[in-house]
Order: C-alpha cells, then sequence, then structure tokens
C-alpha cells in the first residue's frame, strides 16, 4: 500500500480494487464490519420511526416529540419529530457547558497570516453567541425574521448563524464570493432586514470590498434598516450611521446581557435558507426546518466521520455552502468537537498550507473537495512530507466525484495509507450525507461514493421512471423522506414538489446520473441537467447565460460545461454578439467582467467562443448535448444531428472551437 507506482497501476487495470478499513481504525469504530451496517441499514428501513426516535436522543429537546414521522412523501410533504421543541444553539453550546467541554477549544480559527489566529472554548462561544443574539434583538430581529449574513470564513461567521438559531431568526447565508447583485437578489428574496457583513475579507493578501458589495446591493433594499460590521480587514469603508454598526462596539454595549435563555422552537420551524443553483430560473432558497435537520446532521457526523468528542476535525468548505452548514457548524459542535476554521486558500502563500494547519493544531479528520486536492497533487510531494501528518485518522471528501488518481495520492501522500477515506454524496437540498462509506465497516472503492446511510433508500431509474436492478446506470432518486431532506422553496410553496419530487412521481430525484454496481457500491455519474460543478459549486447554465447577455454587446449565449483538470468542469460559453459588433480578445474579457460582476467569479467563463448561430432544433430549442461534445472535443460522440434547423452550424462550432 505504501508504492505508489504499484496501487495506481493495480487500480486502473482492476476496477474491483478495495480498500478494507484498517484493523486499529475498526476496532475502535462506532459500525465495525459490513454485516453490522447492513443489519442497522436493514433496520432503518423496516422501522425508520424506531431507528429515528433513537438517533434523536443525540439532541437535548427542551420538549419531547410526539410523533417521529408525518406526511405525504409523494405531494412532497413530510414533518418529523412532530410536536418537539429544541433549540439548535442550545445544542451547539450550551449543553457542553455543563461537561468536561467547558473550557475545551470549540473554534480555532486560523487567518491567512500565520499568526492571525483564535482560540474560542465553548465557555466562550457561548458567551459571544448570547450577547450577540441579544445585539440581535435589541435591533429588532425576533422569532421568523430572515438575517442575511455575508461574512468571510472567521468565527463571527459561526457565531451569527448560531446567535440567530438562539432566537429562531432565520439565516440566509451568502457566500462572500458573490457579487452586489447577487447578494441584493438573495436578500431581497428572503425579506431580510438587518444584514451581517465584514468591512473586508482577505484573499492573496488583498481586501475583498464586502462592505462595497453590500452598500451597493442594499441601494436596492429597503427593507433592510440595519447592517452590522465586523472590522476584521481594517479596509477603509464607507459608514452609514444611521444603518450600520459595528460588531465590536455593539458586542459589548452596556445595555447587552450575556444572558439570553433559548428560544425554544418547534421541530418544523423553520432553522436557515441557503441559496442553490438549478437547472432553471433564478437561485432558489433551499429551506430546512429545526429538529430534523439537527438530527440528521448529527447521526450522519456520529458515523460517517466516527466521531469522538476528543477528535479536531477540520471541514475546508466555506459556510456560504450547505457543507460548511451542517459539517462547519452544526454537526461538529453538536456533538462537542474541536473544529478548526480557516479564512484562506489551500496554496497561498506556499502550497503546503493546509499541511501546515493540520500539523499546527493536530487535526484529526480532514473533509475537503476533490478540486483541491487534484490542485495541491501538482505539487511536489515534498510539501506534504515537511509536515508531521501523524494525527490524522479519517479523510473525507465531498463536491463531486473523485477521481481514482486523486483518490489513490490523498490515500498515499496525505493518509500514509493508515486513514480511510470517505467519499460523501449530497447535496443542499438533502440536508446531510446521504451516500457514503462508513470508515470502519464498508470497504472503499476509489471514485464511488459507496453505499447509501441509514434511513435512505436510494433507486436507479430509466428514463420512464421504472426501478433498475443491480448493475444498471439511470436517474438516482430517493424512494422514501429522511429527516434533513429540505422542506420546502423558500417563498414558493409548490417549487418543492414541482422541481424535485413532480419528474418521476413518487420520488424524491435528486438531478444526478448514478451507477448501481454488483456489490451495492453506488458511482455518480454526474448531473443529468443544466447544472455545472465547478470546484465542487453548483452553477446554473441559465445564470450564467442571463450575466452574460447583460453585456450591451451580445446578442444571445449558450453555456455548458467541459472537463477540467482541477476544477472538475470548466464553464464554456458560445457567444453570438449583435450585429456590427467586433470580435475581440478584449471583448472577450469584459464579457468576464460582466459575469463577475452579475454573479461572482466563481461563474467566470473559463472559455469564450464566439459564432454566428447555435445548433437549434426547428422548434428553437439549443442543443446542448451538442454543445457539450464540442466543448469536450468529442466530435466523434456529437450524435445524430438531424433534427437540427441547420446542420453546417456544427462544422462552424467546430471549426472555431476554443482549445
Ligand atoms: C454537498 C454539496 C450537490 C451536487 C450533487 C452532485 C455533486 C456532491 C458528490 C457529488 C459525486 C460526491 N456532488 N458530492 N458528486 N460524488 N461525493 O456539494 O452540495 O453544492 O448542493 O451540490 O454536487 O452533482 O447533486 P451542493
Amino acid at each position: 500500500m505504501s508504492s505508489s507506482a504499484n496501487i495506481t497501476y493495480a487500480y486502473l487495470q482492476d476496477n474491483e480494487l478495495q480498500f478494507v478499513p484498517p484493523e486499529s481504525f475498526r476496532k475502535e469504530a462506532e459500525i465495525k464490519s459490513l454485516d453490522e451496517y447492513r443489519r442497522l441499514y436493514r433496520y432503518s428501513i423496516e422501522n425508520p420511526d424506531a431507528f429515528w426516535a433513537e438517533q434523536s436522543g443525540l439532541i437535548d429537546w427542551h420538549r419531547n416529540w410526539k410523533k417521529v414521522y408525518s406526511g405525504n412523501f409523494a405531494e412532497g410533504e413530510h414533518k418529523w419529530f412532530v410536536g418537539g421543541k429544541l433549540n439548535v444553539s442550545y445544542n451547539c453550546v450550551d449543553r457542553h457547558l455543563n461537561t468536561w467541554r467547558k473550557n475545551k477549544a470549540a473554534l480555532i480559527w486560523q487567518g491567512e497570516r500565520r499568526d492571525d489566529f483564535r482560540v474560542l472554548t465553548y465557555n466562550d462561544l457561548w458567551n459571544k453567541v448570547s450577547r450577540f443574539a441579544n445585539v440581535l434583538k435589541k435591533w429588532g430581529v425576533s422569532k421568523g425574521d430572515r438575517v442575511a449574513i455575508y461574512l468571510p470564513m472567521i468565527p463571527e461567521l459561526i457565531i451569527a448563524m448560531l446567535a440567530c438559531t438562539r432566537i429562531g431568526a432565520i439565516h440566509n447565508v451568502i457566500f462572500a464570493g458573490f457579487s452586489a447583485e447577487s447578494l441584493r437578489e438573495r436578500i431581497l428574496d428572503s425579506g431580510a432586514r438587518l444584514v451581517i457583513t465584514a468591512d473586508g475579507g482577505i484573499r492573496r493578501g488583498a481586501i475583498v470590498p464586502l462592505k462595497d458589495n453590500v452598500d451597493k446591493a442594499l441601494e436596492h433594499c429597503p427593507g433592510v434598516h440595519t447592517c452590522i460590521v465586523v472590522r476584521q480587514a481594517h479596509a477603509d469603508i464607507d459608514f452609514w450611521t444611521h444603518r450600520d454598526k459595528w460588531w465590536h462596539i455593539e458586542i459589548k454595549a452596556p445595555d447587552i446581557k450575556t444572558d439570553c435563555p433559548p428560544e425554544p422552537m418547534d421541530s418544523e420551524d423553520p432553522l436557515f435558507i441557503l441559496y442553490t443553483s438549478g437547472s432553471t430560473g433564478k437561485p432558489k432558497g433551499v429551506l430546512h426546518t429545526t429538529g430534523g435537520y439537527m438530527v440528521y446532521a448529527a447521526t450522519t457526523m456520529k458515523y460517517i466521520f466516527d466521531l469522538k468528542d476528543t477528535d479536531t476535525f477540520w471541514c475546508t468548505a466555506d459556510s456560504g455552502w450547505i457543507t460548511g452548514h451542517s459539517y462547519v457548524a452544526y454537526a461538529p459542535l453538536a456533538l462537542g468537537a474541536t473544529v478548526v476554521i480557516y479564512e484562506g486558500l489551500c496554496n497561498y502563500p506556499t502550497p503546503d498550507r493546509y499541511w501546515q494547519i493540520i500539523e499546527r493544531f493536530k487535526v484529526n479528520i480532514f473533509y475537503t473537495a476533490p478540486t483541491v486536492i487534484r490542485s495541491l497533487m501538482r505539487e511536489k510531494e515534498e510539501w506534504v512530507n515537511k509536515h508531521d501528518l501523524s494525527s490524522l485518522r479519517l479523510l473525507g471528501t465531498v463536491g463531486e466525484s473523485i477521481n481514482p488518481e486523486a483518490w489513490l495520492w490523498y490515500h498515499r501522500v496525505v493518509g500514509k495509507g493508515r486513514c480511510p477515506i470517505v467519499d460523501t454524496y449530497w447535496q443542499t437540498e438533502t440536508g446531510g450525507i446521504i451516500i457514503s462509506a462508513l470508515p470502519g465497516a464498508i470497504s472503499a472503492k476509489p471514485g464511488s461514493a459507496a453505499m447509501p446511510f441509514f434511513g435512505v433508500e436510494p433507486v436507479i431509474l430509466d428514463s420512464q421512471g421504472n426501478e433498475t436492478s443491480e448493475n444498471s446506470e439511470g436517474c438516482l432518486a430517493m424512494k422514501r423522506p429522511w429527516p434533513g431532506l429540505m422542506r420546502g422553496v423558500y417563498g414558493a410553496p409548490n417549487r418543492f414538489f414541482e422541481t424535485y419530487m413532480s419528474v418521476f412521481p413518487g420520488y424524491y430525484f435528486t438531478g444526478d446520473g448514478a451507477r448501481l454496481d454488483k456489490d451495492g457500491y453506488y458511482w455518480l455519474l454526474g448531473r443529468m441537467d443544466d447544472v455545472i460543478n465547478v470546484s465542487g459549486h453548483r452553477i446554473g447554465t441559465s445564470e450564467v447565460e442571463g450575466a452574460i447577455t447583460e453585456h450591451s454587446d451580445v446578442a444571445e449565449a449558450a453555456v455548458v460545461g467541459y472537463p477540467h483538470v482541477i476544477k472538475g468542469e470548466g464553464i464554456y460559453a458560445y457567444v453570438i454578439l449583435k450585429k456590427g459588433v467586433q470580435e475581440s480578445e478584449e471583448l472577450k474579457n469584459t464579457i468576464r467582467q460582466c459575469v463577475r460582476r452579475v454573479i461572482g467569479p466563481i461563474a467566470t467563463p473559463d472559455k469564450i467562443q464566439f459564432t454566428e448561430q447555435l445548433p437549434k432544433t426547428r422548434s428553437g430549442k439549443i442543443m446542448r448535448r451538442i454543445l457539450r461534445k464540442i466543448a469536450a472535443g468529442e466530435f466523434e460522440q456529437i450524435g445524430d444531428i438531424t433534427t437540427l434547423a441547420d446542420s453546417n452550424v456544427v462544422d462552424e462550432l467546430i471549426k472555431h472551437r476554443q482549445p
């Protein structure tokens, strides 16, 4: 297992190579064998109420629930732990205060500069969350109100989220890489009246102008009366005293008390909204509620990450995404772990930044994305080897399928062949991981997310919606609900049903393709809709097309994903210019800038091809399948083009393809 060349060769020649959980790991693990997993899985499917009733004991309840589940799944309705009352910040913070964890580190924050770091114990966290919750109340936030959070990865982000949950406000975290326009859209859609931001974020030594973006966004958000600003980057900003308040002044104000009793929330009260891209229309506000989400997040954390409360856990996701909600904030804190957060990039100022942090804080469990692994494996192995990574005991990945080469490198170079790897498949909508190996029980097959989590029942459907059997490939859907599955789309009551439950009636459709192999392992095959997965981030092609056509020289655009060695998928845009506009490299750059302004840097097209025409059917529908094949350079696989209105367009597009 230690000779890299041999492992890679063996795997590539033999698709069935499996990595068995190391004995030392298995002995200490929550679930110790495949048989044990299978027994508990069967129990969770045959007796879901009993299974989830037991798991609900991971959480403290103000009032016990009366019924585990009620609903009509086919109609997109499901309720969990009905009648229960709980508070998420109580579960993530207060309940640790009566244990040995009171003065242990809850959050360790590492800034981009090596000397910038802060440690908050559970007691510190309680103090700050309670005080900030009182600040929110002071500025008029009460139960059910929406609060927009636009912050870099600093402790205040987690504190703000927890403070919202303490008083029953619904947070809407907006990734700090999104533009002012994206921010405005999300603030307006969620109806937030208070925004929390920072004077700036820090990226490669430069300041990201978060407060300027907020100022621009708020020009068109008349409902927002208060903006609380964290002093982080010491940037020069405009400060509107009638609206803007400094976090550090507010939290220490004489009228702010440390005591803030957690609001008992109903299990089905909304917990947060998080916007995510779909194949059509604007990003939708995925709504999660309190009891089911919390129990599901904690249960997956316990079994998939095999978390012990002595562990230091580092998930590198930004809390602007779902992974940074469930596995940076809620699940690890609920289980009393020490959580590492880092405001910075994996390769700045040197490519060993992550390895330094693991060594410095003795991280035990490390959870990152395949795109990060691919970019770091391009560097010399010495960057990893010069650090002592012996604290690591488990590794994880999320966001997209991991290619076997990257898996093997991660296993050998980072995990030194000792650490199991869990490839975790899930979505913003699913609340927590739904397909993954259990590290002490299920052998890993590099590239496969392995098996369903307890209570989750996946099926592979053919295009007519028929369930298929083993060794089949098709649409990945879920046959029953589980506590973490989203409850709705904020402000659009029918959209959950229409988007997810109506494609294959009676099933939740994930939008992903998958294959089930003879051993019961799931292999994810990528999105089947018009969503591109760039570095593990979901971007809707229609959003990028909308942003490109905001450019005054552009008549029409069609956007597809194409294979990209580091990012997984890159963005390829076919652009038709208005009559008389000259093509130029300069124009491509201004189109890119336009997308950055409208959505944010993550949606910037990697390649732009100007064209006179797009391949359309006689009814005027763009044939994206053809555009995808051309972008990927797979000309032989373009397939049938007889339904095109004008088939010459294909030759023209191939001739001018961007390499
Ligand atoms: C958690 C998260 C969801 C989409 C999902 C799928 C892809 C995530 C994956 C994976 C293969 C994995 N995806 N994890 N594909 N293997 N382990 O990423 O949520 O941002 O909503 O994206 O990401 O395509 O549908 P989200």
